[in-house]
């Protein structure tokens, strides 16, 4: 790997902002594709920042500023992940679920669909079942888009769907799910129609979801 994605990698897992920022756009101005540099060296660092905390040696705070310093990091390369002028395939309410704060993975996945000329509707995080179906009504969605990380919130998906359902709404709108913890599996069993492991399938699920392929 180039030194100044590895240097870029320890910014992360080391929680320091400036660093990373310095680096993603040194990387960016020595024409490293964005796609590498956030796979390969950002969200790599972020999965061993995941590691760190499991193995005892990270703990909360340092988890917040290694995120913290990811999330600036991503605020650089944003400009980089859009594909142009293209037509709206859609817009896209997205939120992390009800219990759940983490939301490095739901900006991304926000920015790559924003890159690609979807409409979103970012609920933010901790979004209660009636919040994704207040912001479908209003907005008139056709993309519901769920992000959860823990185990105990996942949950939520299908408390969400079944929200959705009752209100009427299900038919209206496809419902994607994505998170470290989830699967396909799991996807299915509550009835979304569409799980991505990563932003990038996420931005190919939606346009085949919708008929756009
Ligand atoms: C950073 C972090 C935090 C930060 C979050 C900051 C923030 N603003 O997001 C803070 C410090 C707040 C935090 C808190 C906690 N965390 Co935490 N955290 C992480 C960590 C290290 C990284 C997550 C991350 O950002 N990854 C990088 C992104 C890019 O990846 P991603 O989120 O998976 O997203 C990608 C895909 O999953 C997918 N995707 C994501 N969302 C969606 C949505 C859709 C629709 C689609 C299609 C795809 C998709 O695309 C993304 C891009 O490729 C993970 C470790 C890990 N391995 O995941 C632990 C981890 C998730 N946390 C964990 C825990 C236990 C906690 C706490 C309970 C700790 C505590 N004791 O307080 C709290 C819970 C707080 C809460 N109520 O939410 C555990 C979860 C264990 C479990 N199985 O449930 C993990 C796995 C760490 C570990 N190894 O033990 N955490």
């Amino acid at each position: 790997m180039e030194a100044v994605l590895e240097t870029l990698y320890e910014g992360v897992v080391d929680g320091d902002m400036e660093l990373a920022q310095e680096k993603v756009q040194e990387a960016l101005d020595a024409g490293i594709g964005p796609g590498r540099i956030l796979n390969d060296s950002m969200i790599a660092a972020m999965a061993e920042v995941g590691q760190l905390f499991e193995d005892g040696e990270f703990f909360v705070p340092e988890m917040l500023i290694a995120a913290r310093a990811m999330a600036g990091g991503m605020a650089i390369l944003k400009p980089y992940l859009s594909e142009g002028d293209v037509q709206s395939p859609g817009k896209v309410v997205i939120g992390t679920v009800k219990g759940d704060m983490h939301d490095i993975g739901k900006n991304l996945v926000a920015m790559m669909l924003e890159g690609a000329a979807f409409e979103i509707v970012d609920l933010g995080t901790d979004v209660s079942p009636d919040k994704f179906v207040e912001a479908v009504k209003d907005s008139g969605a056709n993309v519901v888009a769920m992000s959860a990380l823990l185990t105990t919130t996942m949950t939520n998906m299908a408390n969400t769907i079944e929200a959705l359902q009752e209100a009427g709404l299900r038919d209206k709108v496809k419902v994607m799910v994505g998170g470290a913890p989830l699967t396909l599996d799991y996807a299915n069993k509550i009835g979304a129609d569409g799980y991505a492991p990563d932003a990038n399938q996420a931005v190919a699920n939606a346009k085949s979801m919708l008929g756009f392929d």
